[in-house]
């Protein structure tokens, strides 16, 4: 009688979780963004992840150095939203709204670099090569900005290629 024992080698080894570095849990009431003194984003790969509820936007960094910049977008409330890159001179609270769209003018904000949709409960991610300068991020959903969803961000450095 042979009792035959298969083995199955099933090789795992190679298999990597790829898990976003951080959840940026946000904690209630603390709408500051945390300073950049510590775990400073690096040129060329830095990453700003913004908590997105009603009404908020909450950036992991206001500032980060110019290159590749990638923007995670996190909707941790019931509404889809979008954070729209703008390189603007404008400050990010002083844009102008359209009154029949309740949208922001973004032609007359600057120049749109890009954007990151996202809908309720799912997180985003865009990728943008940036140059030094002022930007604003918003929601430019319909009165997503007059409710309060904008930031400055700051791009620092010199010229990346
Ligand atoms: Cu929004």
């Amino acid at each position: 009688m042979y009792r035959k024992v298969l083995i199955l080698g099933v090789a795992l080894g190679s298999l990597f979780l790829l898990v976003g570095c951080s959840k940026a849990a946000p904690s209630a009431g603390n709408a500051v963004a945390p300073p950049a003194s510590s775990g400073a984003p690096s040129a060329g790969n830095a990453v700003v992840s913004i908590t997105m509820d009603e009404w908020h936007m909450k950036p992991s960094f206001t500032s980060v150095p110019a290159g590749k910049v990638t923007i995670m977008a996190i909707a941790t409330g019931v509404q889809d939203h979008e954070a729209v890159l703008i390189k603007s001179t404008k400050a990010a609270n002083s844009l102008v709204v359209k009154s029949e769209t309740g949208k922001v003018d973004e032609v007359a904000a600057g120049e749109t670099v890009g954007e990151v949709e996202v809908e309720a409960g799912t997180t985003e991610a865009g990728t943008f090569n940036l140059a030094p300068g002022h930007y604003v991020v918003i929601c430019n959903l319909k009165d997503h900005y007059k409710n309060g969803m904008s930031f400055d961000l700051t791009v620092t450095g010199t010229t990346a290629k």
